[in-house]
This record gives C-alpha cells, structure tokens and sequence, in this order.
C-alpha cells in the first residue's frame, strides 16, 4: 500500500524507491517494497508451470499442465464427489488483483464446502465478533490515527508490520505526530517492541491474557463511573449485560495472571477515558491466542463505552471505495455448518485452517481427496504445519498456483506459476475497506506479457472453467466476461443503485479497461461510494481517472457511519452477545491458574513477508534472523549464552534454533519468528535454503484453536527450552 517510483530499462528493473508524491504514502517505503525488483528478478520464480514425475519435477506446457489439472481433479470427483476437494488461499490473494474477484468463482465452480484461507491464522476473530456485533463481518473498527488524542494498542507492532486492518503506510510519522498534537500512544506486549519504544507506556503483558486486562479496564471503569457511551448510546444492546460480566475482574483480581500492577492498569483505563478521542486496537498479539474473538469484542465494547465507536478520532468503521453502499447485506452468523472431523464452525464460509491436516487424513465420506492451493505455504504458516506437510503428500491430486517451488507447493503434481509482479496490474481490494483515509490508487501492469505467458486472471478462469466442467477457450472467456457483467446485471435491477433502470448492454459498452480485470475495477469503482454512477455523478471516479492520478485520488477521511456498519434490521450493535458471554465462564479459570514455566510467541522483522521474501538476498540477514529470543536472566538460569543452540519442544515437535538475549521480552517467554524452515527437499529456493531457519509452526499446536472462531493459536504456546 505504499506509493513505488519504478524505474525501468525495457522490461527490467533499474530501481525501486519510494514515490514522493503519493497522497497516503508520501514517499515512504520499507525494505520489503524497495526489493521489488528484486522479488520480479528472482532467478528462482518459476516461469513456466512444472509437473511432478517419479523423477521429480519437470517443465511443462500450459496445455500439459492445464490438461493433468483436469483429468487430476475431474477423477477425484468422479470418484469420491465434490466435497473431496478442497481449496487453500494464501495471504497474498487477499492483496492481488486477480484473485479477489476470480477465486470466488473458482470456489463456487468446486462446489465443495472445503474451503480454507490464512484468514483463519491471522484476523478471524475480528470478522467473527464484527459479524456477532455489528451483523458484517466487515465491520471492523480501525483506529483514526490522523485524528486520535489516545491510542491503546494490543498485540501490534505496526512499527515493523505497518499495520494490519488498519493500512496506514508510515505508523512512525503518524506516530510522531500524535505525540506532537500532545497525544498518547501505550503498548500492551509481552516484548519491549520497536512500536512500545516508541510509546508513552509499555505494559509488558503475559502472552494470552489480555481479554482479563479488557475486562479490567472496564470493570474500572464502571465502577468509578467513567463510561460515557454518547450519542451512540441509544444504538447499543447488551450495555448492562456486559458490565454485569466484567464485574468479577477488578485490576487486583486480574493483576498476577496478567503480570501487571493494577496501578497501570488503573492508569491505562483513566487515561483511555480522559482522552477526548481514543482508540483501541489489538491485532495478531490477540487474535491468533485461546481467546482471539473475546479480545476482538472486549476491544470493541470498551471503544463502544468510552464513546470512541464511530467518532472521529475514535475506532471508525472505513467505507470500501470498491463496495457499492446499495448493495444489501443480510446479517451473517457463524457456523452455519460445522466441519467433518472436530466439529469446528464454518466462520464466511470457510473452516479453520487448523483443522486442514484433519480432513484430508481422518477416512470417511467427505474427506478431502485434491486440494487447489494459491497463494499460500501452509506448511509453514499453519500450525503444526509438519503434519499438514505429511498429510499434503497423502493426497490424489494437488495443484498449486504460486511463483515458487516451496515448502508447499512441492508437494503439488501440478504447479501454475503467475507472471513476474510487474507483469501484472496491482489493486488491493481488501485492504480499500481498512485504510484510514481513502486514498484510491491503481497501478496498471509495467511490463507487457511475452508470447505464451499467462497472465494470473487467465490461470484463475482456466482452473474455474475446469472446475465448471468445460474448459474450451469460450467458456473460459465467459469467465472473464462474468466479472464484468454479473454486478451491472444486478445494479439495474437495485433500488437506490445509481443504474437503476437502465440498460446493462449499453452500461457494458461504457467501461474501459484493457482486460477484464481493469473492467471489472472500473465497473466497482464507479458503483462505489465515491464513483461516477456511469454519470450520475460526473466527478466521480473512474479506471480512467485513477491511470490519470497514479499518485492517488483522495477522497477524504473516515466518517461517522456507524448507522451502515450496522446491518441488523433494528440498527442495534449488541454488545454482550450471549455465545461470546458464555467464555467468560472459561475466562475466570485463567484467573488462578498456574502458567507454564515457558510459552513462546511470536515476531515479525521489517525485511520479512510471512515465508516468502526470504529468497531476496537483501532481506535476510541483519535484523531479520531467526534466532530464539529469550531474557537473559531466564537464559543464565539455563545456562545459555548468546548464540548458543537451544532446544525448543511442545507437543507437537522440537526445533533448535540460536539464542538472542534480549530484555526487550517479559521473563517466562521466548520468540521466534514465523515463515522460516527452509530446510527442506527438493526446494527451488537457493537464497532462503542457505539460510533456512527452523518454522514456529513446527512447535505450534493445531488441536487448540479460539473455540468462536477457529482461529489458530501462535501466541502463548506452552514450551519446554534446554539448551541443545
Ligand atoms: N515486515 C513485515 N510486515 C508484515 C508482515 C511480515 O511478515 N513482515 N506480515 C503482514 C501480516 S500477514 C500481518 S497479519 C500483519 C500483522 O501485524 P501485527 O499484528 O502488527 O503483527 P506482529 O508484528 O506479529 O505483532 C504482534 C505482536 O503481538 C505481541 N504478542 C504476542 N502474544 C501476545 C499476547 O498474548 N498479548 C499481547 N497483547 N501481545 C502479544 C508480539 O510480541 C508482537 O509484538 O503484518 C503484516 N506486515
Ligand atoms: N507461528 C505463526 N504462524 C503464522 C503467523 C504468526 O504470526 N505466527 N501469522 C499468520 C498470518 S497473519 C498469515 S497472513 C499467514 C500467511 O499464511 P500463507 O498465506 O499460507 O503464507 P505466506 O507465507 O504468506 O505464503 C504466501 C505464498 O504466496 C506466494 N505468492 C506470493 N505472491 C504471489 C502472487 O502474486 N500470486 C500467487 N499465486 N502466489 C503468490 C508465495 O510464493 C507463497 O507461497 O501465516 C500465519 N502463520
Ligand atoms: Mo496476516
């Protein structure tokens, strides 16, 4: 999300840097971005697809490939019925521009109930307690950070993340600028993090307790009379139901399994209330733990009751500039269905990644026979992902669509590699629904594609076409065309859209773009909440004005909307619903009980994505190591020293990775990074292989997940640490 100034000579890269005139990201970069060219000039993206032999893997026609996709899957369905296959979507489909709109096809033409995404590793807990709240899953507060007097974060550490459902391209100016205006930042993290550096105060936290410190902030803050909901107050249900709750958990109750005095916690909750606009927020730190969606509520209940919900400066509800407003939205519930093997809810349509190794070995009707993977590596990033690696090679069929040969995908028969980035035209749909300023950007493709390339759309609608049962090159293209006519179809038959009534033929034959995707993003846009209405509001945006303004076009701040985010018939946000009520029970065990000796959490560096940029050699090494970080006081009473290896064990395995002594943690946990663990067979990885690191995901447990979610838990991970 951040403007890149590319300089190129002919199709190749001369350099990267940040664009000084982009309006939300103002020139600003990290390493990540900055390695662009490098990422589009690795030597090992793959570039044509592969296909898996007795003698590994070998070169293949997009016919050949295409043609082992289809009698792949088609016999696996003929055999054991749609439901035997299942979909996997990485983390990068949420950012990619063909993905988004074509794999909710893809997943339909399956017609198949197993779908999976790193959504249930990473935010699930805020769609959920959204969806149980506010009625959408996609009513996630984001804190207005350009306007806030007072931000209590949890759980983040945007510093090196740079935020996440909550896209604000350079947090340490927007920090340094809260604190010029005289505003406050506080960190709550078991680690001294580079965000809680920065901060006004650091809590440093025991791992997994965070909703008894929610609870204690507002019981605080209810019984001194500090809650002030404002206007907003007539809209909440559930206000007393809640307190009524939070009633047990007084600052000294929750202080020991906290680890924190109640004197700070005293602080935090005056200072929230006190502010005269505060927001708090709490990301992968709370939601990837036991209690991930009760954190996510709580954090929303106490913004609801200090009156920061929906004020400016306060935790507000974004608007998508891709999301038409007229299109209705039904309330969604969760676990609508439940999954096969554990029972676990379906939560949008998905079931918890954490449960994948489960259906594909556990025997029985239903069970997954060929999986479709994009843009993922769930090997490492799922937990417990060595067995899910075990259970990958179990299947009939895989097939991945992804640019590298990597701890997953080498487990596929079939691997479909997209284009170089560059090749490719860039647009962020879900991250336009979290931004705090709605700043829309495209960016159209820099480098043609050469003859017999694909691009990623036209992998997508080929695998669609072939999961639809006819893959000739018309029915393919009606893929495409679809996108493109099925919302145009649909607004002129919608009350208060600005097509209402007219012709969908003749709106078709207004849209540009040079592909279907470009025409589909005209046709969003311009049905947004800040389009040209195909001229009912001639200022309104088009394709053709952002590839105009490749610098962006603002279209302003967050606004007050929460009447909108509320989708329930009454216009209520019920702040005490009674599934989420019923943890609280659970909750207050936590209360005395006796912690582990060691739990392990996890971190992010700045030169790393998850597990795939660690091919750049730009990006490995320095800070971006994958050392164990343990305090050096719990250290000298192991017997380690720094660099020594040490032996990290749970019950799910044991890695050995070298100490980094560091104060930075609170005593009693140990860190290490996630995505590394490149040591494996066959990989096409030459750079990340030198360097391969040990996966977290190797201790992390994939039998406890966040009950209401089914989120996975990477934080406060119960270990043994001996020195190896
Ligand atoms: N450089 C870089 N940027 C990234 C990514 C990357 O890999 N590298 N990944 C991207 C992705 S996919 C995401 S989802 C976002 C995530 O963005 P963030 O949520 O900001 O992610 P982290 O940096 O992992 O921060 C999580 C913090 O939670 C703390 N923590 C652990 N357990 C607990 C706990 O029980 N309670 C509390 N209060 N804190 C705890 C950790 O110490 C850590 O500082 O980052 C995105 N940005
Ligand atoms: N222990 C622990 N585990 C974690 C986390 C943690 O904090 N701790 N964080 C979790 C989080 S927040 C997330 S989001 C998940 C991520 O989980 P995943 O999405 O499964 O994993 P990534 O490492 O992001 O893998 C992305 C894959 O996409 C491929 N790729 C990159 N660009 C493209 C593209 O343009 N097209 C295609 N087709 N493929 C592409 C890469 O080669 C790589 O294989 O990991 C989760 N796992
Ligand atoms: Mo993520």
């Amino acid at each position: 999300m951040c403007g890149l100034e590319v300089t190129l000579d002919g199709p190749h890269v001369v350099s990267v840097r940040g664009a000084a005139d982009d309006l939300f990201s103002r020139g600003f970069q990290c390493p990540k971005g900055i390695n662009l060219g490098a990422l589009d000039a690795d030597p090992d993206r793959l570039t044509v697809p592969l296909i898996r032999t007795a003698g590994g893997f070998v070169e293949a026609t997009w016919d050949d490939a295409f043609a082992a996709v289809r009698s792949g899957l088609g016999e696996v369905r003929e055999r054991y019925g749609p439901e035997s296959l299942a979909l996997y979507r990485g983390n990068p489909t949420a950012h990619n521009f063909a993905a988004q709109p074509y794999l909710r096809g893809l997943a339909g033409a399956m017609g198949t109930r197993q779908h999976y995404t790193a959504s249930t590793a990473d935010q699930m807990p805020a769609h959920v307690a959204a969806a149980a709240m506010f009625g959408s899953p996609m009513s996630i507060p984001v804190p207005d950070i350009d306007r806030t007097s007072y931000v209590l974060m949890l759980g983040a550490n945007p510093v090196v993340s740079n935020g996440s459902l909550f896209t604000a391209p350079d947090f340490p100016r927007r920090a340094r600028e809260l604190k010029a205006r005289g505003g406050k930042l506080v960190v709550v993290d078991p680690k001294r993090t580079d965000t809680a550096r920065r901060a006004d105060r650091h809590l440093a936290i025991r791992p997994g307790t965070d909703a008894l410190f929610l609870l204690a902030v507002l019981q605080e803050l209810a019984v001194t009379e500090r809650l002030d909901p404002g206007p907003n107050a007539a809209s909440f249900d559930g206000v007393a139901d809640v307190l009524a709750l939070a009633r047990p958990f007084t600052p000294e109750r929750v202080a020991s399994a906290c680890g924190l005095d109640p004197a700070e916690i005293r602080a935090v909750a005056y200072d929230l209330a006190d502010a005269p606009a505060a927001a708090v927020y709490g990301r992968i730190g709370t939601c990837t733990t036991r209690f991930g969606t009760v954190n996510q509520w709580l954090i929303t209940v106490l913004n609801a009751l200090t009156g920061n919900l929906d004020r400016v400066g306060g935790a507000m509800f974004p608007r998508s500039y891709v999301r038409p407003a007229y299109l209705p939205e039904a309330p969604l519930s969760i676990g609508r269905w439940r999954s096969r093997v554990r029972g676990l809810p379906e939560a949008l349509g998905e079931f918890p990644v954490a449960t994948l190794a489960d259906e594909i070995t556990v025997p029985g009707a239903g069970q997954i026979r060929a999986l479709i993977t994009v843009a993922g590596n769930p090997v490492i990033s799922a937990p417990n992902g060595d067995r899910l690696g075990r259970a990958l090679e179990t299947l009939d069929f895989m097939v991945a669509v992804d640019p590298y040969l990597n701890e997953t995908t080498r487990h596929a028969h079939v691997i479909l590699p997209p284009p170089r980035p560059l090749q490719s035209g860039h647009f962020d749909w879900l991250l336009a629904g979290f931004q705090v300023r709605a700043v829309v950007r495209y960016s159209p493709p820099l480098v043609e594609l050469t003859p017999g390339q694909i691009s990623e759309g036209d992998i997508f609608a080929r695998l669609t076409a072939i999961c639809a049962g006819d893959d000739t090159p018309e029915a393919v293209a009606a893929v495409g065309t679809r996108l493109v006519e099925g919302l145009l179809a649909r607004s002129v038959k919608m009350a208060g859209s600005p097509v209402e009534g007219r012709d969908p033929v003749e709106l078709a034959g207004i849209v540009t773009g040079a592909n279907d995707l470009e025409r589909h993003l005209d046709v969003m846009v311009r049905l947004g909440p800040f389009g040209d209405g195909f001229g009912a509001h001639p200022d309104g945006l088009t394709l053709a004005k952002l590839l105009e303004h490749p610098e962006g076009i603002d279209c302003g701040p967050m606004e007050p909307r929460l009447a909108e985010a509320v989708v329930y018939d009454d216009g209520r946000a019920q702040l005490c619903p009674p599934e989420f009520a019923a943890e609280i029970a659970e909750l207050e065990a936590d209360l005395d009980r006796e912690w582990p000796e060691f739990v392990l959490i996890g971190r992010r560096a700045l030169r790393s994505n998850n597990s795939w940029m660690h091919n750049l050699p730009d990006l490995v090494g320095g800070s971006n190591k994958c050392t164990l970080q343990v305090h050096p006081d719990d250290a000298a009473g192991l017997g380690i020293a720094d660099g020594d290896p040490v032996r990290v064990s749970s019950v799910s395995g044991a890695v050995t990775a070298p100490a980094e002594l560091t104060a930075a943690l609170r005593r009693g946990v140990v860190s290490l990074p996630h995505g590394w663990g490149h040591d494996q067979p066959d990989l096409r990885l030459g750079v990340a292989r030198s360097v391969a690191g040990v996966s977290a995901n190797s201790l992390t447990d994939d039998q406890v997940v966040d009950p209401l979610s089914g989120n996975a838990v990477f934080n406060g991970v119960p270990v043994s640490v001996a020195k190896a």
